[in-house]
């Protein structure tokens, strides 16, 4: 009989890496046994920032003396970045939704084992652009598939690993897009859908980010750089544990 997720009987699976939990479903274990680094996760909708804001806060916490990883999804990993090729490039609708969030969550895995668990298990503070709260909004409240399938999906793909700290650039999608568009370039498929499917993303973070209001802050990514920047370390530092 196949192992189902929580039959006493699948013994590899979840493994307890100190206070997080990586799936590992029959496969050969991560080889950490505990994880002592911070995950950030920055999240928003196309031109809030986060690139910008992302390199600011990783050159303000290696100035400090912190061992800093910068990543990003879909990406991080050479596997992740070929997935990402497939989602971001081409024409809208060469992915249903369901296959959108496989491929998101595939390249996911591919990232998390191979960049993010093995700098967090050395104790380095990982800053990455966009997470799983992309995946909701973009494919569960964006394209329309609902909390629940993402939420079942991410558990067989990850488990309960969550960021440390998500910090949520909220911009209006009019503005945004205006940001985006003029940078130009083949990574566009996102761009092409229409302005309703990107309001639904944006309420998407925001909802998110009511539901977990100690995981998540939200930030208005239209003031300067410098006062984001400011809010940003404002957030981050109180949590930081000396390098
Ligand atoms: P960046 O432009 O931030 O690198 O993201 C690439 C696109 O991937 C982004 N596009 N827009 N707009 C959103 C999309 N994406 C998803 O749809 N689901 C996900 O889980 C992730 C991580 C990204």
């Amino acid at each position: 009989m196949p192992l189902r997720i929580g039959d006493a009987a699948c013994k590899r699976g979840p493994i307890r890496l100190g206070e997080r939990t990586a799936w590992e479903p029959g496969g050969p274990r991560l080889g950490c046994s505990r994880m002592r680094g911070q995950f950030i996760t920055f999240e928003g909708g196309e031109g809030a920032g986060k690139s910008t804001q992302v390199a600011r806060l990783a050159a303000r916490l290696r100035g400090a003396g912190h061992d800093v990883v910068v990543t990003r999804e879909p990406g991080g990993s050479v596997g992740a970045d070929q997935i990402r090729a497939l989602l971001v490039e081409g024409e809208p609708g060469r992915w249903d939704a369901i296959a959108e969030l496989l491929l998101v969550f595939a390249a996911r895995r591919d990232h998390l084992r191979r960049t993010v668990w093995p700098a967090l298990d050395r104790g380095a503070i990982v800053l990455c652009d966009r997470f799983t709260d992309s995946t909701m909004a973009y494919q569960g409240y964006g394209r329309g598939l609902g909390r629940e399938p993402v939420d079942r999906v991410r558990h067989v793909a990850i488990g309960d690993f969550h960021p440390d700290t998500t910090l949520l650039l909220d911009i209006a999608v009019e503005v945004g897009l205006a940001r985006a568009g003029a940078r130009g370039g083949k990574e566009s498929r996102f761009e092409h859908f229409d302005a309703d499917f990107h309001g639904r993303v944006r309420e998407g973070f925001l909802d998110i980010a009511a539901r977990e209001p100690n995981r998540c802050v939200v930030l208005d990514a239209t003031q300067g750089m410098d006062s984001l920047e400011a809010a940003i370390w404002a957030r981050v530092a109180p949590r930081l544990a000396s390098p």
